[in-house]
């Protein structure tokens, strides 16, 4: 049963569709409803029933231009009401957290928006068009003393945390290599049309870059986790398809985005790193990896066979010395996450990788402290975003300012 606010104008579900419970409630309110407002839909209503956290997200309102798409999605996911003006989301006082989930032109407006109304924010990535308005965003939210984050999502797959565990506690030893790919080959099509409603990922007016912002990304963000600060860079950049038809005009325009993009990058600790990444990649669909090099072990893994992480420890008597294949499913502690799930052996999959992150947000709301990737983090990467493309259009090496 829908009924209509006569004052407020928002539209809300008769029934409670929260299991209610005595933890405190954060109700978050959600702009935008494609992909991304799916994951993270499902990550709020499982993460209550998988992690034994202080606080309780709370499905309060989701947001969409397209009435009666969005009133669909607010029943499919049981959100209790909707909206179709962003701004209503971020003025009204029954919402703590706001999720972005539109494209990446609309960011820094919402953001900046909720931030000055003291909504806690999570941003889908990347943060921003561009290093100045990602700095206006950070220097929103840290005024503003609210929580944020940036859903680079594959931080928590638990093989990659694992990565990230072995590298704290030193076991790679010097770092000589960093490499990593992310290989798509959804754009080879040249009658596939650009901008609009799910391939606004194709315009650079709403997406600020192609396979950069929206693919290298994910592999910058991960690889300054795991390996620390990026210091220069050389890069270049190729559009394969020059012309494509918008989605919503017709009209038949040149294409802007990078179709790929590849580039070196020096590290602060001294080692070099190789990047790539493509949507021409014919027969990738999500084929992102990376693999690093230690003097005294190495490490790789594939977000394809994500739930394997690949060892090569040195230290290992030499008659057994080789590479090992870690299942990263077994439970006692030493496996991240993975004792929330099911039993031993039994593998999770890509939605998992938000519900971690809604976990540790949640955790680290309740206690107060960041939760990492913040804005600020999620700056650097924009960083080193901006950096390869100016170098891939001045073919130069480019630093990294600090
Ligand atoms: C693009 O195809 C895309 O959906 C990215 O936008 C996501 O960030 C990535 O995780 C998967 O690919």
């Amino acid at each position: 049963m829908l009924r209509m606010s006569v004052i407020t104008g928002t539209f809300i579900r008769g029934a409670e569709p929260m299991i209610q419970n005595h933890k405190q409630a954060l109700r978050i309110g959600m702009i935008g409803y494609g992909f991304m407002g799916r994951t993270h839909s499902n990550a709020y209503r499982q993460v209550s029933q998988f992690f034994d956290l202080p606080i309780r997200p709370v499905l309060q309102a989701v947001c969409g231009r397209d009435r009666a798409k969005t009133e669909a999605f607010s029943q499919n996911w049981g959100y209790a009401s909707f909206e179709t003006d962003w701004r209503a989301v971020v003025d009204r006082d029954d919402i703590d957290a706001v999720d972005i989930c539109v494209p990446n032109d609309r960011h820094g407006e919402i953001a900046i928006a909720a931030a000055r109304a003291g909504k806690a924010i999570l941003c889908e990535k990347p943060l921003a068009m561009d290093v100045s308005e990602g700095q206006r965003m950070v220097d929103a939210v840290e005024k503003a003393g609210v929580a944020n984050t940036v859903w680079y999502n594959y931080r928590r797959v638990p093989g990659v945390t694992l990565a990230h565990r072995l590298i704290q506690a030193g076991r790679l030893g010097r770092v000589f290599h960093y490499r990593a790919s992310f290989l798509q080959d959804w754009t080879i099509s040249e009658s596939l049309p650009q901008g609009g409603a799910a391939l606004w990922r194709l315009d650079a007016a709403a997406a600020g870059s192609g396979v950069t912002g929206d693919l290298l990304a994910h592999c910058i963000d991960t690889a300054l986790w795991l390996n620390g600060s990026i210091e220069r860079v050389s890069a270049m950049t190729e559009t394969f398809i020059k012309a494509r038809k918008h989605q919503e005009t017709g009209e038949v325009r040149a294409v802007t985005i990078d179709d790929a993009c590849a580039f070196l990058a020096r590290f602060g600790n001294g080692s070099l790193g190789v990047f790539e990444s493509t949507r021409y990649a014919r027969g990738h669909k999500a084929g992102y990896g990376f693999e690093i090099n230690g003097a005294d072990m190495s490490l790789r893994w594939d977000l394809e066979n994500l739930h394997r992480l690949e060892v090569f420890d040195h230290s290992d008597a030499s008659i057994t010395r080789g590479w090992h294949t870690v299942h990263v499913s077994d439970h006692g502690g030493d496996h991240p996450y993975m004792e929330k799930w099911w039993v031993p052996g039994l593998q999770i999959g890509y939605e998992h990788t938000f519900i971690h992150h809604v976990a540790d947000f949640l955790a680290a709301y309740a206690r107060g402290e960041p939760c990492h990737p913040t804005f600020r983090d999620a700056l650097a990467t924009q960083r080193i975003c901006d950096a390869v493309l100016t170098s891939a259009r001045q073919e130069s090496w480019e630093s990294i300012a600090k």
